[in-house]
């Protein structure tokens, strides 16, 4: 297929200032650690050094679960739900004002492409901001149970693939409720996080209210661990969420946990071909692949899949994998080496087990993480690519031949967090969407995501829900609960 040529679109990088440090945000400033280390945070698409990050202390989490009780106490469980939403709703504004600072910096610390950080992570992530800002005076209203009220401090720790929009995810519901925040965002992404710290200083939030703690996982699990902490909600992976899981049992802490996928997309013989591929390639090449609800196994009827196969390869041929700041670029960099290693393992374990690995003839850079758009045919169930969750631009495609079987192969995985059905059929979707095990199922699209809309998995991809009306329960008391 013939591609223009475009020339280069970079964004300018000189919209946002990044500090050489940071500390962490305790109480309402960026203070000093007290034992801790430091990291780097390196773009993964140059491997350039960005800033120099704060390793937290056990003792720095200490006095962030403290910072964040005494503003619970004195401030913010005390304020009424309209003094909240006027926080929310301001710090949605900000977002907005600072829109293209964030998804410059978002591409930069986390390598994807600046079309989707400032076309979906940040206007999401305020979004999520506003939705929540008009829930935090009408809890009563929200069928929570009688009396809604807030639960105390809450322990959150997110990923590297959404870095700000999981934020947003974690804290705005949290704050609509009334409760306060120790946050940990991943290792190889704090810097969005860190310049969210700085909103919530525009935003004269009161100290406490929202603490931001960078580090690793040792930090992530002195925090969720902490006897301070009356919730923790975490998002990541399967084996890191069921650590956490055995950590907190018998402690009198709720947890939300939102974890792995592999998600089948079906596409039946009388679905619209150019539209499915449309949606495949958005279900596994979005965000390279870094998505937990990814469109990883593709089903496609048998009838159709040579066909499908032969539009698909010709689609991929298309996409520009390079510079995240390029206007024009549709996959960007792997978050980092590790992960690039762990996705590499996987593949070779594909085409080890017998698998066709095809990949488009396309130029990567010299410096930094990456990896082709991979596609798998000849896939079988008991495939390891067919099994674990790769997290990165790489689709594994099996056949059937009814409803039926796509059904069983589909919710033949240990998650249940997402699914994709293409057809014309608006009765087979209702039949499908009723049979498959996962937390969201999505017709003729893939990938929408919506604050008003309920988030979360079935099985191994965890428990508890975000966004929605669903969302808010995680983060309530309710009647005699003490
Ligand atoms: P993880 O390795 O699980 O890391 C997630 C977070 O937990 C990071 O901040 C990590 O810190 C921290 N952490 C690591 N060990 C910990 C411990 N023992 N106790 C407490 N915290 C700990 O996952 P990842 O590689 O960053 O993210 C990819 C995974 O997240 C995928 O499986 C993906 O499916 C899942 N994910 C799920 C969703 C939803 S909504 N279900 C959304 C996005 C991602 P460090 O980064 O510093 O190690």
């Amino acid at each position: 297929m013939a591609t223009f040529e475009y020339a280069p679109a970079p964004e300018s990088r000189a919209v946002v200032d990044i500090a050489s440090s940071y500390g962490l945000f305790i109480g309402g400033q960026f203070v000093d650690s007290r034992g801790g280390s430091s990291f780097k945070s390196v773009s993964p698409s140059t491997e350039e050094v960005l800033a120099e990050v704060t390793e937290a202390s056990a003792e720095d989490v200490d006095r962030a679960v403290a910072a964040a009780r005494t503003a619970y106490s004195r401030v913010w469980s005390r304020m009424s739900g309209a003094d909240r939403g006027k926080y929310l709703f301001r710090i949605a504004r900000i977002l907005q004002e600072r829109a293209r600072e964030f998804a410059v910096l978002e591409s930069l610390d986390n390598g994807k492409p600046i079309r989707e950080s400032r076309d979906v992570d940040v206007p999401l992530a305020a979004a999520h901001f506003f939705y929540h800002g008009g829930w935090a005076d009408k809890l009563g209203h929200a069928s929570l149970g009688p009396d809604p009220r807030p639960i105390g401090v809450v322990g959150q720790v997110i990923p590297w693939n959404f870095p700000l929009l999981m934020l947003s995810w974690k804290i705005a519901p949290a704050l609509a409720t009334g409760n306060t925040v120790v946050l940990k965002p991943a290792e190889t992404t704090p810097l969005s996080a860190l310049l969210f710290a700085e909103v919530c200083q525009q935003a004269d939030l009161p100290p406490g209210v929202v603490n931001i703690i960078t580090g690793a996982g040792a930090t992530g699990q002195a925090l969720v661990e902490h006897e301070g902490v009356d919730k923790v909600a975490f998002t990541g992976s399967t084996a890191v969420g069921k650590a956490i899981a055995r950590s907190i049992a018998g402690t009198r802490k709720r947890a939300t946990l939102e974890l792995g996928g592999k998600a089948a997309n079906i596409i039946f013989d009388d679905a619209a071909v150019d539209q499915a591929v449309e949606g495949i390639v958005n279900g596994i090449f979005f965000n390279q692949g870094h998505v937990c609800c990814a469109g990883s196994r593709l089903l496609v009827q048998e009838s159709v899949a040579e066909a499908v196969e032969t539009k698909l390869k010709a689609r991929l041929e298309t996409l520009r994998v390079g510079d995240p700041l390029d206007k024009n670029t549709d996959v960007g960099a792997i978050n980092s080496r590790e992960q690039l290693d762990r996705i590499t393992e996987l593949v070779q374990a594909g085409e080890d087990e017998g698998a066709t690995r095809w990949s488009p003839d396309c130029e990567l850079p010299a410096n930094g993480f990456w990896f082709r758009p991979t596609v798998f045919t000849g896939v079988s169930q008991a495939h390891r690519i067919a099994q674990e969750e790769i997290f990165g631009p790489v689709l594994s495609v099996l056949t059937f031949r009814t409803p039926a079987e796509a059904v069983a192969k589909a919710n033949n995985t240990p998650y249940g967090l997402s699914a994709g059905i293409w057809t014309e059929k608006g009765s087979r979707i209702l039949w499908m969407a009723d049979q498959l095990r996962a937390g969201v199922v999505w017709a003729n699209t893939f990938n929408k995501f919506d604050p008003s809309s309920p988030f979360g998995g079935y099985k191994e991809s965890g428990y508890g829900r975000e966004g929605g009306r669903h969302g808010l329960e995680a983060y309530v008391r309710t009647g005699a609960d003490g």
